[in-house]
């Protein structure tokens, strides 16, 4: 990986210089190869032709996911369907699904991001990975899998889901390495310790890699203690071609963007505009080198911001923080804006509960009531009526003194909360029904 080692310390302004020249392609190539692009920029007053700096992409028109929706299927799609070699999709919760399509080239970009989670880990042919994500329209399986194999690793394709046989292959292959969503990795741990089996010790992990949900510091240091292993967060979304986007390195100091396959910005959602590092906004991507399905300015919908200074691993790849969560996913409850991590945040000074829990969204004379259930850990006495009622007490005034907002805190027993093997569902909203 020689090469890959150069690009990984380039000198700041060679990938300055790397990017302008990778967009001047890309801005040309989408606006003469996707009509979307070539009336948005016209429209937009845009000329891709003179485009000569960073700074001259903020003169170019956002993409939203409602756009790449409306050229479902084929319509954003800027090359012959015979240079197509694979597709995914979103899930498409709303309906309509997002097309991310891939040539040759691009399933090599993608694999060598991917493969770089490994790197940054310490790994390679050495290690053994299972990867636990689902395969199929989700890039979450087919990412790993490409990006594991371009590693060395050897790879053991499991998908998600059968928890049983996953722990069995955990102890019996010597996997090194567990691809998946953090919770599925957290219901793996838990439904290992329900079995008797102690994953710290009877597992042979080193690194988790662990992406495709925001999950809380709290979250990871107690998958670290359970699994004895070392969590390593990894971003991507379907639109800008699937996780690899952003990967964390061993310093655990935020996520290194693929700065010589993607070009990020963070803007004020409401306003637009770019804000300067360290600010809090929304992530904007610029696929720098993807043939299929480029997007320009890519309005992620997802909260983060840009760390500004250098990571002490050495490595020069700008990096972006921790997710929050995404901007559909914040609770605006009675005026005040919050996101889901900010309650976890709050509840996980409290040693009586585990990570597990729901916001459930309901109405009551036409007000929005916002439930948070939680489990106990169990080793805390549910059935103690007296105890409950007092914790849920002090975790609704933390919340309130936190967030200023009331939320109602209901603590339920342990495991009773649905697990998923894929993204966990942490939002119920059920004011429309
Ligand atoms: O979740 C891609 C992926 C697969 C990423 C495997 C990492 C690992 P989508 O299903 O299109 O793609 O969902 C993308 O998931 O906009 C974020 O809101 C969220 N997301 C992805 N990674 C993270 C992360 C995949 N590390 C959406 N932290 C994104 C927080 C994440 N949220």
């Amino acid at each position: 990986m020689a090469d890959d080692q150069d690009i990984l310390t380039m000198p700041r302004d060679q990938i300055a210089e790397l990017q302008v020249q990778k967009l001047k392609r890309t801005l040309v190539h989408c606006y003469e190869d996707i009509d979307f692009y070539h009336k948005s920029f016209d429209e937009a007053g845009f000329d891709p032709y003179a485009f000569n700096s960073l700074d001259d992409l903020r003169k170019a028109p956002f993409v939203t996911k409602q756009d790449l929706r409306d050229g479902y299927p084929y319509q954003m799609v800027g090359v012959p369907r015979s240079k197509v070699r694979e597709i995914h999709m979103s899930s498409g919760t709303t309906g309509v699904a997002t097309v991310a399509a891939y040539t040759q080239s691009d399933l090599d970009n993608w694999a060598d991001c991917f493969a770089r989670s490994i790197e940054y880990a310490d790994g390679g042919p050495d290690d053994v990975a299972q990867i636990a994500y689902g395969y199929g329209l989700f890039t979450g399986g087919l990412g790993a899998h490409y990006g594991m194999l371009r590693s060395g690793a050897t790879v053991i394709p499991t998908s998600a889901g059968n928890t049983e046989r996953q722990i069995r292959i955990l102890r019996q292959m010597g996997t090194t390495i567990l691809a998946c969503t953090p919770s599925y990795a957290m219901h793996i741990a838990d439904t290992a310790i329900g079995m008797g089996v102690d994953p710290a010790k009877d597992f042979h992990l080193r690194a988790g890699i662990h992406g495709a949900e925001a999950f809380s510091d709290n979250f990871r240091r107690e998958l670290e203690r359970k699994l004895d292993y070392k969590v390593l967060d990894i971003y991507g979304l379907t639109e800008t071609g699937g996780p690899g986007l952003a990967v964390e390195c061993l310093e655990q100091d935020g996520l290194h963007v693929a700065e010589d396959h993607f070009y990020v910005e963070v803007i004020d959602p409401a306003t637009g505009k770019n804000l300067p590092d360290g600010e809090w906004g929304e992530l904007v991507v610029t696929t720098l080198d993807r043939e299929a399905s480029p997007v320009v300015r890519y309005r992620t919908r997802d909260v983060t911001r840009i760390l500004p200074g250098s990571c002490a691993c050495g490595r020069t790849h700008r990096r972006i923080d921790r997710l929050h969560g995404r901007t559909d996913d914040m609770l605006i409850i009675r005026g005040v804006n919050v996101f889901p991590s900010q309650i976890e945040n709050v509840m996980k000074a409290f040693d009586q509960v585990s990570s597990w829990y729901q916001i459930e969204l309901t109405t009551k004379n036409y007000l929005d009531v916002v439930t948070l259930k939680a489990e106990v850990n169990p080793s805390f006495d549910i059935d103690d009526i007296g105890q409950i009622e007092g914790l849920q007490r002090r975790i609704q005034a933390a919340l309130k003194a936190a967030l200023s907002v009331g939320v109602r805190v209901k603590l339920v027993e342990p495991q009773s909360i649905p697990r998923s093997t894929g993204k966990a569902k942490r939002v119920i909203d059920l004011r429309k029904e």
